[in-house]
């Protein structure tokens, strides 16, 4: 009897929507920003994770809620990535912006991100915006006029931005490095630091130039950052709140907000001919320009106090949404800002950082095509395992367990119970309710401190822990089906079983409205088998949504068993692709020195079954294996145990030298050795025939 307790405890604890504490002040409305993926590739769940689906979680519990609230987003279509990508396609920038803004937009659709609109940076409104921005910053003297050295080809007759510079790194060596950053150390550099710097447009050598640029004074904003934010948002997330303190405890220096490109907004002074804003001015103002194409009235959203402003994020763009874009609009002086950025950490991919230039990620134009009608599957397991404190791993195996054990066992279950029991016993009608018993009404009064308790979640933005909240009212329900039976009760008491697919039901009707922000596909499916449109958040916790007698359809199943193969898959395509990645840039093993074919005729492999294994103690590398070579039954130690248990490989086929002399490991005779590959991060992987085959088969 859990649950009497649970409640038991409830009651006594008193759970109240602000079991946390939430927003102190009430606004009239709520301007939520997502940050805007550059259109020179593909999203994958990182962008998801850290960013959209929170995003969108929150939008749409504001609208529940019945808040004014829109949502704004597009693609940030300028910037030193897009010129490259264009340039090694040998195709303009504006075509690769417009590939990818299309196809970005139509991922996001997919998935029902519900912005109010999704806009683009090369949009004229925006030209008109940030250009305006930026006039009115120099019209009142905000800005710094700076002439300095900047490499410039000479062939080209263009100034190089950093990246568009090559060179030695002066701390490691490595040839390759940028002019900003060293992708072998890691270390950031500034251009003039490269050894035997060359342009990566022609591949001459770049010669110093005079340029002049114009820079925003961040130091002169310092104090006014320090105290709105560290004295006026202490409630901002500790990995937020930390990275703006250590940015100001660093002290702020002036930052250059144009540059040497012909690709971007252009800068609307006279005698800046070539020169364009800097990405990170205009994009941000993407947001604004995005506000001003959505509606007439962006100036409430914009401009008036009573506008909370919430920035979605993720951890590499604090700096820019909470100490730059604050600082040009304090600078300009009528706009308001953030109230909130609950920035997310990073998400990782089975074990590896998320990286488009290796193709390590889950893009979701093919993720949206291998898995059609799974758009909740993603929003879900995204959601459940959010990097919102720390960075956090996607692992397809934890894909389908929360598939498979969460959604298909108890929310899908549980639904499709309460549904089939009234089609098949009441004619699909919903019940009278009988005397209701202490568990009954247990349960009808748990329904709204879960609501409470998701709200005070999400209040805080914390939505992981929201999610896992409102699952627990699907939880709730399966229990209360599994206790009380009424599949077996229906023998004896159809009133009773009356009462509680009665109660069922009104639970059901309570989790499509609770579950909309993070299910949307999924709760519009059960308001249609259960025939109740509403989703307004302060009906969670009614007692009873439907009305004996109200009419509901036989479910079709809202989720569906993934199986091992289908994840296998998944799995064998990124190693494929990390694969190829370590091919095309040489992370290979060089070749060893040549041998004779007697040499290799030498080898005696044979094809094994792993009969049992065990780890041996004290060891962390090491597993004793019994293989059946064919040949005979012999025991080899192996390195294999940090990437493989003993209970997953018996009955795996290995190839196996059987012609090894024995060696002594930890005491343990070892009478031969397996083959492994292993890949450029260490990885083994087994070597063995597509199919199973008869133990002592030779590899020749
Ligand atoms: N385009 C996305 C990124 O840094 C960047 C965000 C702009 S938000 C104004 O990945
Ligand atoms: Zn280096």
């Amino acid at each position: 009897m859990f649950f009497r307790f649970h409640h038991l405890v409830l009651s006594l604890l008193n759970f109240t929507d602000a079991m946390y504490p939430t927003m102190t002040k009430k606004f009239k409305r709520h301007l939520i920003t997502s940050a805007l993926p550059y259109a020179n590739g593909p999203l994958h769940i990182g962008h998801l994770a850290g960013v959209y689906i929170p995003s969108d979680i929150y939008t749409r519990y504001l609208r529940q809620k019945g808040e004014d609230v829109i949502s704004v987003c597009g693609s940030d279509e300028h910037g030193v990535p897009i010129t490259l990508k264009a340039r090694q396609e040998g195709v303009s920038p504006q075509s690769i912006v417009d590939r990818y803004h299309a196809m970005n937009k139509e991922a996001f659709e997919k998935l029902r991100i519900a912005f109010d609109i999704y806009a683009r940076t090369t949009s004229p409104v925006h030209f008109e915006t940030a250009s305006g921005i930026f006039k009115t910053l120099y019209d009142k003297g905000n800005f710094i006029e700076k002439t300095t050295e900047q490499y410039y080809d000479e062939e080209t007759g263009q100034f190089l931005a950093d990246r568009y510079i090559t060179g030695t790194c002066p701390h490691c060596g490595y040839e390759k490095a940028y002019g900003d950053q060293c992708e072998q150390c890691g270390s950031s550099l500034s251009p003039t630091e490269l050894i035997n710097p060359k342009s990566a447009v022609s591949g001459n050598t770049p010669v110093l130039k005079k340029t002049r640029h114009w820079y925003l004074p961040l130091n002169e904003y310092e104090p006014f950052l320090r105290d709105w934010i560290l004295e006026g948002h202490k409630e901002w997330k500790p990995n937020v709140y930390g990275q703006c303190k250590s940015w100001l405890d660093q002290g702020l220096q002036p930052r250059a907000v144009s540059r040497d490109l012909d690709w971007g907004v252009p800068v609307p002074v006279s005698g800046a001919e070539g020169k364009v804003l800097y990405v990170w001015f205009d994009a941000p103002i993407g947001y604004i320009s995005a506000t001003k194409e959505l509606t007439p009235e962006w100036e409430k959203y914009w401009k008036d106090p009573e506008t909370r402003m919430i920035h979605f994020i993720g951890k590499d763009n604090i700096v820019f949404h909470c100490i730059i874009f604050p600082a040009m609009l304090k600078a300009e002086g009528s706009y308001i800002l953030p109230d909130n950025v609950p920035a997310n950490e990073f998400l990782n991919l089975e074990g590896d950082k998320i990286s488009t230039s290796r193709n390590w990620a889950v893009w979701l134009h093919e993720y949206l095509e291998e898995f059609p009608g799974k758009e909740d599957v993603l929003r879900y397991v995204l959601c459940a395992n959010a990097p919102e404190t720390k960075d956090n791993d996607f692992t397809w195996k934890d894909f389908q367990a929360k598939n498979n054990n969460e959604l298909v066992a108890v929310l899908g279950n549980f639904v499709n119970r309460a549904l089939v029991l009234t089609t098949k016993h009441f004619e699909g009608k919903v019940p009278e309710r009988g005397v209701l018993g202490d568990y009954d009404e247990e349960v009808l009064s748990a329904l709204t401190d879960i609501r409470k308790r998701v709200s005070a979640s999400l209040d805080q933005f914390r939505f992981r822990e929201a999610l896992h909240e409102a699952m627990n009212m699907a939880r709730l329900g399966n229990k209360y089906l599994s206790d009380t039976e009424p599949w077996s009760v229906i023998k004896t008491d159809k009133e009773r079983v009356g009462t509680i697919l009665n109660i069922s039901l009104q639970i059901t009707a309570n989790l499509s409205i609770l579950l909309e922000p993070f299910l949307p596909f999924t709760t519009e499916k059960i308001r249609k088998f259960i025939g109740f449109p509403s989703h307004e958040w302060l009906l969670i916790g009614t007692k009873e949504l439907l009305k004996p007698g109200h009419p509901v359809s036989r479910p079709d199943y809202l989720f569906e068993k993934i199986g091992d193969e289908v994840i296998e898959k998944q799995v064998d395509k990124l190693l494929r692709s990390k694969q190829e990645n370590n091919r095309q840039t040489g992370n290979l093993e060089t070749v060893k020195p040549e041998i004779t074919y007697d040499d290799f005729a030498k080898l005696d492999i044979r094809i094994g079954t792993i009969l049992a294994a065990e780890k041996v103690p004290k060891t962390k590398k090491l597993l004793k294996l019994q293989i059946d070579t064919g040949l005979d039954k012999r025991t080899v130690v192996s390195g294999i145990a940090e990437y493989f248990t003993p209970e997953e490989i018996i009955g795996r086929q290995v190839s196996i030298l059987v012609n090894l002399a024995p060696r002594k490991i930890r005491g343990m005779e070892s009478q031969g050795m397996i083959l492994m590959a292993e890949d450029s991060e260490g990885k083994l992987y087994f070597v063995t025939p597509g199919e199973k085959v008869p133990e002592g088969i030779m590899v020749k």
